[in-house]
């Protein structure tokens, strides 16, 4: 088998944002442009040659053509052994576990998470660390680097390799082994929560949807709550992974899973329902008539996390990232937990993690996880609120409520407007960072600015320092607004804001997000002049 040097040009953006790379399907298909951020990647990694690479993704369009791809280029490369999930599917979780599972140095996984996928949709490839943890900082800046100097890559002449039978195959001196896309991350749940706890809750009665979005998830959500758990057949809709994820949006939020979100407001809403992102790494849990936030929803798991067997007695510290709500950290204070606050990315909770410093954390955008492996983990995550109702014996909504009254509810809520013109964006960012220090005392609308910041954090394990990561207004310390331009779009920008407001009078728990953070809103608008800036005034996405 010959491996040979094929020369290459640059690409320029292949810079990394917050969760690896995302491009339009169009971008990526470009002639050697998954070859030279592959090798980029495996260029900025030592010592791997003759080690084992973890592959696998979420199954959405162009997924087998990139595959095929990068297992030549991890041939050429000289990986000792390459694990790959069944056709190419893994979910983020799963693949995190399999590559401390299988003592790998790394995994590719190829996925742009939440965006919609399709030819005309989005494309994404991220590589996880030897911890199965998202590549962090300093190394995703040296692969950034190296896409802008790349002039060669590796590989050799294979036929495509048949992914579809679990087993080994030998191509010179790598064995490419096709694993089962679920029983390993199945089996490890299994270890972490009492399925048999859990089953009593579906044996007696709990009504259950789980809504898989046509992404990654499907296989494992049917063989986890419908055959193990015992949740009637048919309880997991959209079951089927497709490679346009069937036309829906797999963004589990209130805008994107509408459909799930109108159920729950029927009379035939079941007791509980959930849903998952494209690569399986998200969750939203809504009850009847009621919306989990997913801050509330940290602060809930980090109440009652050492419930659950497997936890108790190892709760060493909770992180959120920063424009996650502040409802956790009350609960951290009671607790007498370690807190931390980090950037948005879940790159920033891995040396947390791996140092022990935290046992879980979790973020606004519906993602939650904990030391058991080092990426967000959506089907974890409803696993361990349904191990808590077994464990409690409440409601959702019994125990989401108990959190406000003992803390206050922390209305939170993320606009978002997506879209944009980029420059027009980053004006608006550049605005507000410039006015910074003369905002503490400005009044808008009946609001007063007591602090203004842009957040920058140093992470208390390796030092490393992250810079300009959101502007911070506070109104005393209660209220909150949050700008910043998100990292996982693939064209043009999307504007985040997030707004945060605790309200401790329970006559006013009930309000509706929009009504009691309308004013905020208004003060978002008016603050960074938005209007005129970016010529929008509605968000595109609330959630
Ligand atoms: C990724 C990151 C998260 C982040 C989210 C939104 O999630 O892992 O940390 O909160 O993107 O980021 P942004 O606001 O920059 O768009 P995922 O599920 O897309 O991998």
């Amino acid at each position: 088998m010959d491996i040979t040097a094929i020369k290459t040009e640059p690409y320029t953006d292949q810079t990394l944002g917050t969760s690896g790379l995302r491009k339009k399907v169009s971008v990526i298909k470009q002639q050697n442009y998954v070859e030279n951020f592959v090798q980029s990647v495996f260029d900025c990694l030592e010592n791997f040659e003759g080690k084992t690479l973890v592959i696998g993704g979420d199954g959405r369009y162009y997924n087998d053509r990139a595959i095929q791809a990068i297992l030549k280029i991890a041939v050429a490369n000289q990986f000792g052994r390459i694990i790959v999930g069944q056709n190419g599917i893994l979910s983020t979780p799963a693949s995190s576990h399999v590559i401390v599972k299988y003592g790998a140095v790394g995994g590719i996984i190829l996925s742009a998470s939440h965006n919609p996928g399709g030819p005309d949709g989005d494309f994404g490839i991220k590589f996880d660390n030897e911890h199965g943890a998202p590549a962090p900082q300093e190394l995703t800046a040296k692969i950034s680097a190296r896409t802008r100097t790349i002039d060669h890559f590796w590989t050799v002449d294979l036929p495509d390799v048949d992914l579809s039978q679990i087993g080994e195959q030998t191509f010179g001196n790598t064995v490419i082994q096709v694993i089962s896309s679920v029983d390993d991350y199945v089996a490890y749940m299994q270890e972490i929560f009492d399925f048999g706890k859990i089953k009593k809750l579906f044996d007696n009665g709990l009504t259950f949807i789980y809504d898989a979005m046509n992404a990654v998830t499907g296989p494992y959500a049917v063989r986890i709550f419908e055959e193990i758990l015992g949740a009637e057949k048919g309880s997991v809709i959209h079951a089927v992974p497709l490679p346009d994820f069937g036309g829906l949006h797999p963004e589990p939020n209130l805008t994107y899973a509408k459909h799930l979100v109108d159920l729950m407001y029927t009379e035939n809403a079941p007791d509980f329902a959930a849903a998952s992102d494209g690569d399986g790494d998200r969750y939203m849990i809504l009850a009847p008539s009621f919306f989990l936030n997913p801050s509330d929803s940290l602060a809930v798991l980090t109440q009652y996390l050492d419930t659950i067997p497997f936890y108790k007695g190892r709760l060493t510290g909770v992180a959120r990232s920063m424009p996650t709500s502040f409802a956790v950290d009350a609960v951290a204070t009671d607790k007498n937990l370690p807190f931390y606050q980090t950037p948005t990315g879940w790159k920033f909770f891995g040396s947390l993690l791996t140092a022990n410093k935290i046992a879980l954390c979790g973020e606004e955008s519906f993602g939650a996880g904990s030391f058991h492996l080092q990426e967000k983990d959506g089907i974890w995550a409803i696993l361990a609120w349904l191990s808590i109702l077994a464990e409690t014996g409440k409601t959702v909504e019994q125990i989401t409520r108990e959190l406000w009254q003992k803390y206050g509810r922390v209305f939170a809520m993320l606009q978002s407007y997506e879209g944009l013109d980029a420059t027009d964006a980053n004006t608006l960012m550049a605005r507000l960072n410039t006015q910074l220090p003369t905002l503490p005392g400005t009044s808008i609308q009946g609001e007063t600015i007591t602090e203004a910041f842009n957040f920058a954090y140093t992470d208390p394990v390796t030092g490393e320092i992250a810079q300009n990561q959101g502007i911070c207004l506070l109104f005393g310390t209660d209220t909150r607004i949050v700008f910043r331009l998100s990292g996982t779009g693939s064209s043009g920008a999307t504007l985040r804001v997030y707004l945060n407001k605790r309200i401790t009078d329970p006559t006013h728990f009930d309000d509706a997000p929009a009504d009691a953070l309308a004013t905020l809103a208004e003060v978002s608008r008016i603050v960074s002049d938005l209007k005129k800036l970016t010529g929008r005034h509605t968000p595109t996405t609330i959630t």
